[in-house]
């Protein structure tokens, strides 16, 4: 990895590249560069070029979105440096490298004084967290979205991610879906329902919004001394998307009080509560520009993003997991429970969560 460095230009000696953070797609490392003013930290990814295939045209949508985000910060006042993302670029002045073996690397300026959220620890993060997202979307909405790259295509194409779901059950190549024909059948019994949100936008009805598309706590840094949602990260699938897909994205990670692969089912339940707190940050920050439409459509966006997050866990550990990162054998099927279990707790509270959107429109 040493040998990647030397792409960029240093004043300092830098430090052996540390493993940083719990993405599931790229590889994180963190190092420090020590000069005679004192130690500085960068990120170093390296880019998941199995799930993302272009990653010119990744990198020109992070650089254009970062690029638009700091004037904004810079016209309402606030620090650019913290505001969003900073690509460092390489001694060729390009954003990413590229090295012999074809990897792909990147650096971003590393935002110091924040944390990092695995899990919501008080309601006042997550309502923060709303604003930020909301903000987010809010504040690309006058972005030229026709410019972005769709780094991934059909990313949130529900339907299509059960076609998948479907074929990863048929082909069942670890011989894994024997155990787990409840969690099958959980995900096919719901099948009716995967259509509505791109029926609604095939038929004209929502409109397509630039949206981050992976809205999940811990791709937002706080700010450690304010607590405020400081810097939204993970820019990779930030593409033309639907709003409520970003918002329930959100809800789907972190309106429970467990980790996304919590083994005991008894403590993972959806809070209505936390749902409440979200809606209400999310429709302030964003919520002036939403038609009635795309408001009322906020809990499908929830119920969907959990059970296509769900059934692509569900696939992954059928496949061998060679798509999310895992620590442990089951952690994908873990994972998958743990949405189902939320799933049902929505469908449990539906009407009340239709109250909820109702009271912040
Ligand atoms: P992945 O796509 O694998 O989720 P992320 O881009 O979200 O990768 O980065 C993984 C983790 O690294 C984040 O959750 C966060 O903890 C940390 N991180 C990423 N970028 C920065 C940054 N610029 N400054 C500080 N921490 C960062
Ligand atoms: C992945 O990259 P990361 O860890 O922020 C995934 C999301 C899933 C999420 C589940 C590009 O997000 O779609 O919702 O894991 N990102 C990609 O935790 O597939
Ligand atoms: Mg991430």
């Amino acid at each position: 990895m040493k040998d990647i460095l030397t792409a960029w230009k240093w004043n300092g000696s830098v430090s052996e590249p540390i493993p940083y953070g719990e993405g599931h797609i790229n590889q994180t490392y963190a190092i420090t560069v020590t000069s005679v003013q004192g130690a500085k930290r960068y990120i170093l990814q390296k880019i998941n070029t199995n799930t993302f295939k272009d990653p010119a045209g990744l990198m020109e949508n992070v650089c254009g979105v970062t690029d638009f985000l700091r004037e904004k910060a810079k016209q309402r006042g606030a620090d650019p440096a913290r505001a969003t993302l900073h690509v460092v670029p390489t001694k060729e002045e390009k954003p990413y490298y590229q090295a012999t073996d074809g990897s792909c690397w990147r650096i971003y300026e590393f935002v110091e004084n924040t944390v990092c959220l695995q899990q919501v620890q008080s309601a006042e993060d997550f309502y923060q967290s709303a604003v930020a997202f909301g903000n987010f979307q809010h504040q690309l909405a006058e972005y030229p979205a026709h410019t972005l790259h769709e780094t991934i295509p059909h990313f949130h194409d529900t339907p299509k991610r059960f076609a998948d779901f479907q074929r990863a059950v048929a082909e069942d190549r670890m011989g894994r879906a024997a155990q787990v024909q409840r969690e099958i059948e959980f995900v096919r019994a719901r099948e009716a329902e995967y259509h509505v949100m791109v029926d609604l936008l095939a038929a004209g009805k929502l409109p397509l919004r630039v949206t981050h598309n992976d809205t999940k706590l811990n791709n937002i840094l706080f700010d450690k001394t304010t607590g405020e949602g400081l810097c939204v990260i993970d820019l990779d699938t930030v593409m033309p998307g639907l709003a409520a897909n970003d918002f329930g994205d959100s809800i789907r990670f972190g309106a429970n009080h467990c980790a996304e692969d919590e083994a005991d089912l008894s403590k993972v339940n959806f809070s209505m509560e936390l749902f409440e707190i979200y809606t209400k940050g999310f429709l302030q920050a964003a919520g002036e520009a939403f038609t009635p439409l795309e408001k009322q459509t906020l809990p499908w966006g929830a119920k969907l993003m959990t059970m296509e997050c769900g059934m692509r866990f569900l696939a992954d550990y059928l496949e061998g997991d060679h798509y999310f990162h895992i620590n442990y054998e089951t952690q994908n099927l873990n994972r998958a429970r743990t949405q189902f279990k939320l799933t049902a707790d929505m469908e449990r509270n539906w009407d009340a969560m239709q109250k909820v959107i109702e009271k912040y429109c």
